[in-house]
């Protein structure tokens, strides 16, 4: 009896740890899944990414350009049929970044994508959200004439309105 118990238990701490093994070996199954699902992911925006004659990273964003100069709804366009949005610094380190990319492609502007088009004064983003971050240039925006609708930014990294129709630099990011 006393050794039929002792076998028992053996067995049983035996089953426990071939379950314990197993559920880890699960748990680490599932750690490997979700890490190759990320490198996936990251692989294919870069894949994208480099497949642009200029692009830069900074953080999870890429800006990316093919060196063309258009208005600004055509840059909207150009955009989204990459798969992106027009530029958009959302704060200094990816205005420094961008900035960066406008001195690389020797360009004076590139657009961004905001502009005070529905409302005078009002800048929002692609999607219709305010913006936390802006560097204005001295003076700026002042919408000259009363159409400066859209927003590019110059050397240095500052931005200035301008007229929408105006073909400027077009750069997009992809996350
Ligand atoms: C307003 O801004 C434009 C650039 O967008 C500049 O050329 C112009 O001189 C500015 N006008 C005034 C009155 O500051
Ligand atoms: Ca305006
Ligand atoms: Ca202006």
């Amino acid at each position: 009896m006393v050794l039929f118990s002792a076998l028992f238990s053996k067995l049983l701490l035996l089953h426990i740890g071939l379950h314990l093994t197993a559920g880890d070996m699960e748990g680490q199954n599932d750690c490997l899944q979700e890490e190759i699902r990320n490198l996936r992911t990251r692989l294919s925006l870069l894949e994208k990414a480099t497949s642009f004659q200029t692009f830069i990273n900074v953080g999870q964003k890429y800006y990316v350009t093919e060196g063309h100069a258009k208005n600004f709804e055509d840059g909207l366009g150009l955009c989204q049929n990459s798969g992106g949005t027009l530029a958009l610094p959302r704060n200094e380190e990816e205005n420094q970044v961008l900035s960066k990319l406008l001195a690389i492609v020797k360009s004076e502007y590139l657009f961004l994508g905001t502009g005070d088009r529905k409302m005078e004064s009002v800048f929002i983003d692609t999607e219709g959200k305010t913006l936390n971050f802006f560097k204005w240039d001295k003076g700026e925006p002042n919408n000259s004439g009363g159409e400066e609708d859209c927003v590019v930014m110059g050397t240095g990294g500052v931005w200035i309105d301008i007229p929408c129709e105006n073909q400027k630099l077009i750069v997009c990011e992809l996350t």
